[in-house]
């Protein structure tokens, strides 16, 4: 495929943004080569600057559930735009949002509105350490909640287990407060709340894993972790900036019946505009600044735009009740039709999904967290993803990183895509 327009641009970005994008995982450093810069997007496909097109299976990296420029919510948008774009004075568009999120999410009971998931992580967890007057977090190796300081941290060794800094610029101090356990792992969960009584604020999860590929709870996993905190007195968040209306309307939390005291939501909610939230109990959510004496703010939270655009998103999304079976049917297809084609030109391979999201790792092995993800051959992935690039096809650009599909790919382009991994796996032999 010809990329020679984006190639220029990248260069030219490189000079004025860090890395030549605005977010690292843009920049293909998990998969190597160049990024395409899109010029437009429609559907279930982005074009590039090139006049390249590819079958979307990223969406923005999850908020475009519904495809690309959808009319429904262009319109909102653009009628919404014409009486102004930002006030910071209350609308009665947020209650309308804070009112649905609680119609579909029951347990978000009182809802606070921010401009991205790493504001409504960082929120929910100051907000937690507030509500308890607990100073430690405990997170699992392979989530990932955004870029706050207490989240940029690494398992501690051994003995050690007080977290470390992942990242230069975190404080020893912050990190020493989060705690890592493995994914899927109760005892090692139960054995840091028994060595740390007392002071385990919440625990934070990805109730499904989405960013060391997608790796499902094990059963019993997520109902093992509601049980430790309310019997040590911690606030359960499930972070939910993925999860949220993707792998069921209401979640993950709905998809496997298990209630967090707090939510975090991002990306679908915003209908691609920025826009996330934070929420859960009434008595905890009450602590929060005006009404209470927990801190958080935020200049564009609410936003007209971005509440018209997320409102009509999930509107949509509640007047489309075969949806989400639809997603989990053609995710599974698309899981293992990978995994059988893999198989048949002689890679190692297995998958995951769950409602409209999937992964594909190579490894036969089952994956159940982090340090199995990393055991699966990611080089390999790196080859096959760019063999489906240059055939149309984006997947996602990192070994460690979900996929997703929408509304829009229909059972024929599910096949079509089978039939381009089988072409690639061939060509990898
Ligand atoms: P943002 O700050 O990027 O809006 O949300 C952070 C976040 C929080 N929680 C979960 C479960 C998330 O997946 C994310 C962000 N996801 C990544 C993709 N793995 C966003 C893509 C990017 O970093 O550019």
């Amino acid at each position: 495929m010809n990329r020679t327009r984006s190639e220029a641009l990248f260069e030219e970005a490189k000079g004025l943004i860090p890395g030549g994008v605005n977010s690292p995982v843009r920049a293909f450093r998990g998969v190597g080569g160049t990024p395409f810069f899109v010029r437009r997007a429609y559907g279930p496909y982005l074009e590039d600057e090139d006049g390249n097109r590819y079958l979307d299976f990223i969406g923005s990296w999850g908020p475009m559930i519904l495809g690309h420029a959808r009319p429904e919510v262009l319109e909102a948008i653009q009628r919404t735009a014409a009486d102004g774009t930002s006030f910071g004075c209350p609308t009665a568009r947020e209650s309308d949002m804070a009112r649905l999120i609680r119609e579909l999410v029951p347990s978000m009971e009182m809802v606070r509105m921010v401009s991205s998931g790493t504001e409504a992580t960082l929120s929910a967890i100051r907000l937690a350490r507030g509500f308890t007057g607990r100073p430690k977090l405990l997170k699992f190796s392979g989530n990932y909640h955004g870029h706050g300081d207490s989240l940029l941290v690494d398992a501690g060794s051994g003995v050690a287990t007080l977290g470390i800094p992942a990242t230069p610029g975190v404080l020893p101090e912050v990190a020493q407060q989060t705690l890592t356990a493995p994914f899927n792992d109760l005892d090692a969960t139960a054995a840091l709340f028994h060595r740390f009584v007392g002071e385990i604020a919440a625990v934070i999860v990805e109730p499904v894993a989405g960013n060391m590929g997608c790796i499902l709870p094990q059963p019993g996993f997520l109902e093992g972790l509601r049980a430790l905190c309310t019997e040590h007195g911690a606030i359960l968040i499930f972070d939910e900036v993925m999860t949220g209306f993707r792998v069921a309307l209401g979640g993950a939390q709905a998809h496997y019946g298990v209630s967090p005291d707090l939510t975090t939501l991002g990306k679908i909610v915003g209908g691609g505009l920025p826009a996330a939230a934070y929420g859960g109990r009434a008595d905890i959510m009450a602590r929060i600044a005006p009404s209470g004496d927990i801190y958080q703010a935020g200049t564009l939270s609410g936003n007209p735009l971005a509440m018209a655009a997320g409102i009509t998103t999930l509107e949509l999304l509640k007047g489309m009740p075969g949806l989400y079976a639809d997603l989990s049917r053609r995710s599974a297809r698309l899981a293992s039709g990978l995994v059988e084609r893999a198989h048949a030109a002689g890679f190692p391979a297995t998958a995951q999904s769950v409602g409209g999201m999937f992964s594909i790792f190579f490894t036969n092995e089952p994956v159940t967290d982090y340090a199995c993800a990393k055991r699966a051959d990611a080089a390999l992935f790196g080859r096959f993803f760019h063999q489906m690039l240059d055939r149309g096809f984006y997947l996602a650009p990192s070994a460690f990183e979900a996929a997703f599909i929408g509304s829009q790919h229909s059972d024929e382009l599910v096949e079509e895509t089978l039939d381009a991994a089988a072409a690639s796996f061939a060509a990898l032999r």
